[in-house]
């Protein structure tokens, strides 16, 4: 099994959206030839890891059935690991993930932490892979039903403890938990931004933070509503998500999830010149 790159800097994990109905990018790479040729270019323009997904996460999406998530995203995987890219499979699904793993991903990315099929943690721990623990609190269609927080960060916290706690009862190692805050999951506009300015209350989880701001729609409500216009579109919120990422690799995130990788880089690359000058005066 390929292994993830080790963490120097932040790293970028390159979203491939195999599925006709995401929020940003549904359709653009439904096809498997399609898939393959945006994970390869997803790669050249600098993502460490590239991210494919079989099923939409957008509000409201429709859950897709175990056999067709499968047949997008395997043929995908083992593609592009061909290629010795280094992949991570976006799935709520034990038995997508252990196909996936199979086929050359290194990391389970779960949007759900181990909630929504209860043998994800055991199959996990079996695989001994590193695993991606999201904030999520329901399915698509009903997770703007659960956005109320009274202290989102205090509260995100204690559910993300509380998976990180069943993982680990269940046999996985901490080293290999990522925590994640799940922006645009179950979370109204500010919380998202409250979620990101407590990263470092976060940390405490461990020592693996992953952000995906990329293109969602607390930046378009942000950049777009403070003169009193209307939010920006999922195609105008690129600039948005590269200052995310640059405040997020400022504050130490493992790694972001983002559309882009090329401007990602950049960004990290020059919050990293910010740093280290900070830290090393001459
Ligand atoms: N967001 C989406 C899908 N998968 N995985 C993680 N770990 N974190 C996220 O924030 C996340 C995710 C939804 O965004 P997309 O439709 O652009 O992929």
């Amino acid at each position: 099994m390929a292994s993830l790159p080790s963490a120097h800097r932040t790293l970028v994990m390159g979203i491939l959206n195999v599925t006709p109905d995401s929020f940003s990018d549904g359709g653009r790479w439904s096809s498997t030839e399609a898939a393959i040729a945006r994970g390869i270019e997803l790669a050249s323009d600098g993502a460490d890891i590239v991210d494919v997904g079989g099923e939409s996460t957008r509000p409201g999406a429709e859950r897709v059935e175990p056999g067709e998530e499968v047949s997008r995203v395997l043929p995908v995987i083992e593609a592009l690991a061909n290629e010795g890219i280094v992949v991570s499979v976006d799935t709520m699904r034990a038995r997508t993930a252990r196909a996936a793993v199979d086929a050359g991903a290194c990391l389970v990315n779960d949007v759900s932490g181990g909630l929504a099929d209860p043998d994800m943690a055991r199959v996990v721990a079996e695989l001994e892979c590193d695993y991606v623990a999201m904030h999520w609190r329901a399915h698509s269609k009903e997770m703007n039903a659960h956005d109320h927080y009274d202290d989102v960060l205090a509260e995100v916290h204690h559910e993300l403890l509380q998976r990180a706690v069943t993982l680990q009862e269940a046999g996985v190692a901490p080293e290999r938990i990522i925590i994640d805050p799940g922006l645009g999951f179950s979370k109204a506009g500010d919380s998202n931004w409250a979620l990101l300015a407590g990263m470092d209350v976060l940390r405490g989880l461990g020592p693996r933070i992953l952000i995906g701001a990329s293109r969602k729609r607390f930046l378009g409500a942000t950049i777009g509503a403070g003169d009193g216009s209307a939010p920006r579109g999922a195609d105008d919120r690129d600039d948005a998500t590269t200052a995310v990422t640059t405040l997020a690799a400022f504050h130490g995130a493992w790694a972001v999830r983002v559309h882009e990788p090329r401007p990602a880089r950049d960004a990290i690359a020059v919050a990293a010149a910010w740093q280290n000058a900070t830290s090393t005066p001459e």
